[in-house]
């Protein structure tokens, strides 16, 4: 006979998402439990995000967790792009009055881990196959196990927080729910490395080689990615080749600004645009990357998993405090209409700074042109700007 226990909202995975939803329910009183599948140093050690929009921010406050961030953060009034032989700058703080925050996704991780273990609740850490049971009825449960016990979580309501890879998306019934998808061919080859930055902003570099992107994690820390093709290996790139073509790729003003140093990560990401919609059925509802996943381009994935579970939280809150349930049924629909936005930008800022096509294509001229008269228009500026520090949610 598996344990029993009962909490309010059960979470499966203990990624940004589940960790500040449960930050966010426990600030309303409501209980959760936390099934992670991995241990607590493989989550905390997950080298990811790294740019957070001021409304992520500022949840981070309200769930009262910024205190370090506020401390570390490194705030950003713009980032560069540098294209066709030239680096312009977009003025975020000008055109829109507000800034993003480079403050790393482990860190914020780390940040809610230790608020949750203070005594918000419990994490199971390395629940093995965590199973979703009976969402269309009253009382949904996770089947799960844990150093060799079986256990049984009863739920009123389920949170699927478990990423791209969990098993709560596939809960869903088949004959509900609609996915779409894009691939690209190509993928981002990730480089973090003990040395100052390159600059005090990011560089988005679109290049006849490729793209890439300088970034940072602090005053000694730098990331830096390149456009790498799908098929390729890690092993083709010892650090002194990637230092070399990123100096090719950020140019020539910014080739000599360059610290290089032994990588201490390394790894390549395929890019994809997903949606599942919709984001909830019966008492389940998903968050964060289990129901999208945005190429990196954009900075937007943890952002995302931020307003999920803002709306998820006050739906759940409403629901607790007032027996209203009108924003929980609504949460799928307020959940994607930012989403679909976030979609729109990434896959945007993707197409126009990857290299696609041939020099002489059509295409290449298309994404020239668009980069001039990014180059030349306040109004062009302004919407990039707009959507890089977030829209509102
Ligand atoms: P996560 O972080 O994947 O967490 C899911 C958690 O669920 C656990 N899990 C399970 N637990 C129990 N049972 C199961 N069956 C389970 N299956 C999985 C996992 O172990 C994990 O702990 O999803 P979440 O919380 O939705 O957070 C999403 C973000 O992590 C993601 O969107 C971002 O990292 C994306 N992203 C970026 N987002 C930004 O906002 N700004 C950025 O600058 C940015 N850069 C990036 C990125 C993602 C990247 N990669 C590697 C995909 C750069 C890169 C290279
Ligand atoms: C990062 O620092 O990891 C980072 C920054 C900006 C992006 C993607 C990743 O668009």
């Amino acid at each position: 006979m598996a344990v029993q226990e009962r909490t309010q909202v059960g979470i499966i995975g203990a990624g940004p998402a589940g960790l500040l939803l449960a930050r966010l329910l426990k600030l309303h009183g409501i209980d959760s439990v936390i099934l992670e599948a991995r241990d607590r140093d493989y989550v905390e050690a997950r080298v990811r995000a790294g740019v957070l929009e001021q409304g992520t921010v500022d949840l981070l406050e309200e769930a009262g967790v910024a205190e370090r961030l506020h401390r570390e953060g490194l705030v950003h009034d713009g980032v560069e792009i540098a294209a066709n032989g030239r680096r312009l700058r977009i003025d975020f703080r000008e055109l829109t009055g507000k800034t993003v925050t480079v403050y790393g996704q482990t860190e914020v991780t780390r940040d809610l881990i230790a608020a949750r273990l203070a005594g918000d609740g419990p994490i199971v850490w390395e629940a093995a196959d965590v199973a979703i049971h009976d969402i269309e009825s009253a009382r949904p449960y996770l089947r799960y196990r844990v150093a060799g016990l079986e256990r049984e979580l009863v739920c009123d309501y389920i949170a699927g927080c478990d990423g791209f890879h969990g098993v709560s998306r596939p809960a869903l019934p088949e004959s509900v729910g609609q996915t779409f998808e894009r691939t690209y061919a190509f993928g981002w080859l990730g480089i973090l490395a003990d040395v100052p930055p390159c600059s005090e902003e990011l560089i988005y570099a679109s290049h006849p080689r490729g793209f890439a992107l300088a970034s940072m994690r602090s005053p000694t820390r730098s990331r830096y990615y390149i456009q790498c093709g799908l098929d390729e290996k890690i092993e083709e790139w010892p650090d002194e080749r990637l230092w070399d073509e990123l100096k090719l790729r950020l140019g020539s003003d910014t080739a000599p600004d360059i610290t290089t140093g032994p990588s201490i990560e390394k790894s390549i990401a395929p890019l994809r645009s997903f949606v599942s919609t919709p984001m909830q059925h019966g008492r389940l509802f998903l968050a964060g990357d289990a129901a999208h996943i945005v190429p990196p381009t954009g900075a937007k994935g943890l952002n995302l998993a931020a307003s999920d579970v803002h709306y998820l939280a006050r739906a759940l809150a409403a629901h607790y405090s007032k027996g209203n349930d009108d924003l929980l049924r609504a949460y799928s629909d307020t959940a994607l209409a930012r989403v679909w936005k976030a979609e729109r930008f990434s896959w945007w800022m993707t197409m126009l700074l990857h290299r696609l096509h041939p020099e002489a294509s059509f295409e290449a001229q298309m994404q020239r042109a668009e980069l001039d008269y990014l180059a030349s228009s306040r109004a062009a500026q302004t919407v990039l700007a707009e959507n890089y520090v977030g829209l509102p949610f």
